[in-house]
């Protein structure tokens, strides 16, 4: 079937707008102007295009085709939310891949036999509440609901009270979890965020899986001095501790295997003074793997360091796992259909893993799931730097419009 090119690329550019950051990149945070300005954005293009749209108990997106049976629906789509000072593609190629395929049929007259759903997620990121896949978390019904008015963003805004400033009732939020058999299948578009289809020389590729991550926050605490008063000797300093454990999460990725990823991506001293000895630091812990028993080795190995390390220097750690995410291998027969869509309009269906964490982990818990990369100029993402090409996004956007077709037959 034919997609409009010209439409998708337009509205990815026209998205660039809010959030922008000095050096062209983005920052869009859950429930934030920038945000809920792109959400209502793309309700109004799901609007333009005739279809159904409504937002859940919590703000998720969705947009619905009709299908000549009432259900269950295929669900496709992604996050509009972004990391700080990200890039363009992360999360809005897929909905607006999503909403190009579905606003197409529309307009060639095609009524799927099941319903077809273009959703987009809150909080997919975990940039602002420390857990990610947040608007998927709470349509899976896997959000600790009783956590929501504990979870804060780093100014002590609460999950609830963003809810509640935006509209929504954080009471009602287990309203967002759907009954089972509501979807029949998932299918997302995603930019690849590495280098895989680049090295190819291919526009877009099949995912085979998603790795599953666990994120966790370590504080080691000794004692604030002064930075020049104080011996070498007499100091009870936790910075010299966590330069030791920074060192070990890159020996212990790098040890179990190449699948194995370990990020420390932010570190904070308090009171941040370049003139005292830190009374504690805070730093982050990003740990994936495909094989999820590998992913919890190196958690394992980590965090016993990280008690070793602060027991040994006579400070004081914490180590708390904040967010999970299970790995998952997609769908055997979404893969199929996806290769003989791919067929359909002379693509390679090359398979390929993914990296990087997606809301289809948590949809994988609910119906089969499936995924699209579409190529990232020199693997870059998370980033200014981010680009997909408008051909590969067509590319993308034509595999998975035929893919949705064959799902909703
Ligand atoms: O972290 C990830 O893999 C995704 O970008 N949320
Ligand atoms: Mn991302
Ligand atoms: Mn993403």
């Amino acid at each position: 079937m034919q997609i409009n090119a010209a439409r998708v690329n337009e509205r990815l550019a026209y998205l660039t707008r809010f959030g922008t950051t000095p050096d062209g990149g983005v920052t869009r945070y859950a429930f934030t102007p920038a945000e809920q300005a792109a959400t209502n954005t793309v309700a109004g293009w799901m609007a333009e295009a005739g279809l159904e749209v409504r937002r859940d108990a919590v703000g998720n997106l969705f947009g619905r085709l009709p299908g000549r049976r009432p259900g269950p629906a295929v669900l496709t789509g992604s996050h509009l939310d972004s990391v700080p000072n990200g890039g363009h593609y992360d999360g809005p190629a897929g909905v607006l891949a999503a909403l190009e395929a579905v606003q197409s049929m529309k307009e060639q007259g095609i009524v799927p036999e099941y319903p077809i759903e273009v959703g987009s997620f809150i909080g997919e990121e975990g940039s602002r509440f420390p857990h990610g896949l947040l608007g998927t978390s709470f349509l899976t019904g896997t959000f600790p609901c009783d956590e929501i008015d504990h979870i804060a963003d780093r100014d002590g805004v609460t999950i609830a009270a963003a809810l509640r400033a935006h509209g929504y009732d954080p009471a009602r939020a287990a309203e967002a979890a759907v009954a089972p058999g509501t979807y029949k299948a998932y299918v997302e578009l995603h930019i690849e965020q590495s280098g895989m289809l680049e090295a190819r020389g291919l526009p877009a590729g099949i995912v085979s899986g998603i790795a599953g991550m666990r994120q966790a926050r370590g504080v080691i605490r000794g004692r604030a001095e002064h930075a020049g008063a104080c011996p070498m000797d007499l100091r009870r300093d936790p910075m010299p501790a966590v330069a030791e454990v920074i060192l070990e999460v890159e020996r212990a990725a790098r040890e179990l295997s190449p699948a194995t990823r370990a990020t420390v991506g932010f570190v904070q001293a308090s009171p941040g003074a370049a003139n005292v000895i830190p009374a504690a630091v805070e730093l982050s812990f990003d740990i994936r793997d495909l094989d999820g028993d590998r992913r919890d080795a190196c958690v394992e190995r980590i965090r016993t360091f990280f008690d070793e390390v602060s027991r040994r220097r006579g400070l004081t750690g914490e180590f708390e796992v904040q967010h999970t995410s299970i790995p998952i291998r997609c769908d055997a027969h979404i893969v199929q259909t996806m290769h003989e869509a791919a067929a359909a309009i002379n693509l390679e269906p090359f398979e390929l893993p993914s990296g990087a964490v997606h809301d289809g982990a948590n949809v994988s818990l609910i119906c089969p799931v499936g995924m699209i990369f579409v190529r990232s100029r020199d693997g870059l993402s998370h980033c200014p730097q981010e680009y997909t090409s408008p051909e590969d996004i067509a590319a993308g956007t034509s595999l998975l419009a035929e893919t949705l077709l064959r799902l909703a037959k």
